[in-house]
């Protein structure tokens, strides 16, 4: 297999609304990105991964879009944006759109045609369905809360969105959507971008006949009852055959529901599909084993370490991972499985990176990730503004699942406004975000952590990201390393090793605020060590509160 540029990669997300203001309004925007680059490039990262940046209403931050070849206004133009792609491209950064075509805007063109009448020509670039007994058309939810089916007026009948009810869903086994789509995609190509991050791209092809699902707690059935549908791989590869495979891109899809085989079929190493997937298997290891996702952590460290190196190990010569812990939706992972302590917080970001950046795959940093931002202490449900942990919260609240305090303490850990907080580039007001009034808080501990503070210390957690990415770029033992996993039921230790010819790695990793005795197995009791979160050699037979080791062997 030849290497792919990709595989070497480390990638940057930036979620615009939070990331950089230019003129005062609140909002992040384009100039205010194009202002950031060199810190992007400083930190090592070498591809861009944009959050929407298309016109939208807003309902979903983005994710809900009215017109695929323009800018949200609040954003900027299109001028900003091809600033933006010359002086990334002139500065060695490659720019990863996302692309979000499972479902648009209700205030598209395509939707405002196909709402008006049965037969207009675009009816069936969406799913409209006759309701059934006096009710929806069936019992899926929405993943924001409540039906995924919403009443028309107009003409009587309800049409599917599995996400908010300004998100109808596509109906992609139309062939005149999947045509408007590929010509749109190849027009961003044409511009010069390098690749598509798509989002929840594992929903575009419905069950058959949709029908009912195994109902939640919350009444509804789990949208994730779509995810890899009869036709998913193959539209996705007659998208790959009339467009990607045209381009040498990065392309990674957003999997909700994916499971390890299908994978093997999603990101194949033969290229028939996609890059890679983001996966959300391991995301769910700290669920509530009923509610799921918004309800209070259940954090276990055996079933995180299972999940994810059955991944490294099942996908390896097959296909390629991607490594995550943080994104625009997922709270801040010092907060979920490191410490907000004072004396452990640098110490912990730096060992969960380390743990993540020596696996396999192509490691995603998620803006501010590389200072260790932390949750925010959101003290009252009103000042949420994320759709998903809100519609959530209705939901379980309504049902008696949930008190109103128990709600915030939710939010605390898990609402993904946790992740959109404004980027924490120094101590002044608004942490350097905007000289106004940023569209949600700035985290009060901006005084303190934040990227100005971190670049003039040579111990930071940004500069200790900046070693682990170069180190990728050197060792080619981190890039194609076999894995293979210690101690799979120790409660506090993630222990692995990483192999390619000769050549071995041992990571060790302690997620516990406590000391941990382990013995340094045999051949690796001479090794060099590599990185490591603490200044000092670590003792032979303990790990540290926090720490993290990896020692090399040749
Ligand atoms: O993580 C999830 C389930 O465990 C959900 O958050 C879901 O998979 C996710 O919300 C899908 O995310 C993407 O599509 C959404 C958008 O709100 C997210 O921001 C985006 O990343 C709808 O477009
Ligand atoms: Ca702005």
């Amino acid at each position: 297999m030849e290497e792919k540029w990709w595989q070497r990669s480390v990638v940057y997300q930036i979620y615009p609304r939070s990331f950089q203001d230019s003129n005062g309004d609140g909002i992040g925007d384009l100039p205010g990105i194009t202002d950031r680059l060199e810190y992007i490039r400083e930190l090592g990262t070498d591809t861009i991964w944009l959050s929407p940046v298309y016109k939208s209403p807003n309902d979903d931050n983005g994710y809900d879009i009215s017109d695929y070849q323009d800018i949200m206004e609040e954003f900027g133009t299109m001028s900003d944006f091809d600033a933006l792609l010359e002086k990334a491209h002139s500065l060695g950064l490659k720019i990863v759109m996302d692309l979000v075509v499972n479902h648009s805007s209700d205030e598209h063109r395509w939707f405002v045609e196909s709402r008006l009448s049965r037969d207009n020509p675009y009816r069936d670039y969406y799913f409209w369905r006759d309701g059934k007994d006096g009710g929806a058309p069936n019992n899926w939810g929405s993943c924001f809360g409540g039906s995924a089916w919403e009443f028309d007026e107009r003409t009587g009948m309800y049409y599917l969105h599995l996400f908010s009810k300004k998100q109808p869903d596509l109906n992609w086994d139309n062939p005149a959507v999947r045509d408007e789509i590929f010509r749109m995609m190849d027009w961003w190509l044409q511009k010069g971008i390098d690749g598509f991050r798509m989002d929840v791209i594992s929903l575009i092809s419905k069950p058959e006949g949709l029908p009912d699902g195994e109902p939640r707690p919350n009444g509804y059935a789990s949208f994730e009852l779509c995810a890899n549908g009869p036709h998913e791989h193959a539209y996705l590869r007659e998208m790959n055959r009339r467009v990607l495979s045209r381009y040498d891109l990065l392309t990674v899809g957003e999997c909700a529901g994916v499971t390890l085989e299908e994978a093997k079929s999603y990101a194949n190493l033969d290229g028939r599909e996609l890059s890679m997937v983001f996966q959300f298997e391991h995301m769910g290891a700290d669920f509530h084993p009923v509610l799921g996702r918004y309800a209070l952590q259940h954090k276990n460290l055996p079933k995180l370490k299972e999940i994810l190196s059955r991944w490294q190990r099942e996908l390896d010569g097959v296909a390629w991972n991607s490594l995550y812990w943080d994104n625009h939706d997922q709270p801040r992972v010092v907060s979920r499985y490191g410490s907000e302590k004072e004396e452990y917080r640098e110490l912990s970001a730096k060992m969960l990176a380390t743990c993540l950046h020596m696996m396999q795959g192509t490691p995603y940093v998620y803006q501010g990730e590389e200072l260790g931002m932390t949750n925010y202490p959101w003290t009252s449900i009103d000042q949420i503004n994320d759709i998903e942990s809100l519609g959530n919260y209705r939901d379980f609240h309504a049902k008696g699942y949930m008190t109103e305090e128990e709600g915030v303490t939710m939010m605390r850990q898990r609402s993904r406004d946790n992740a959109r907080t404004p980027m924490q580039w120094d101590a002044g007001p608004a942490a350097g975000f905007t000289t106004g009034t940023p569209w949600l808080p700035v985290n009060p501990n901006h005084t303190f952590l934040n990227a100005a503070e971190q670049l003039g210390r040579s111990d930071s957690v940004f500069r200790y990201y900046q070693k682990l990415i170069a180190l990728r770029k050197e060792l080619d033992v981190i890039v194609f390393g076999r894995y293979a996993l210690l101690e799979p039921e120790h409660p506090d230790l993630f222990v692995y090793t990483r192999t390619l010819g000769d050549e071995s790695l041992l990571v060790m990793c302690n997620f516990s605020e406590e000391s941990q005795a382990y013995s340094i197995p045999s051949e690796f009791r001479e090794a060099e060590t590599l990185i490591a979160n603490y200044p000092d050699p670590t003792p032979a037979d303990t790990l540290r509160p926090w720490e993290a080791v990896v020692l090399r062997r040749r």
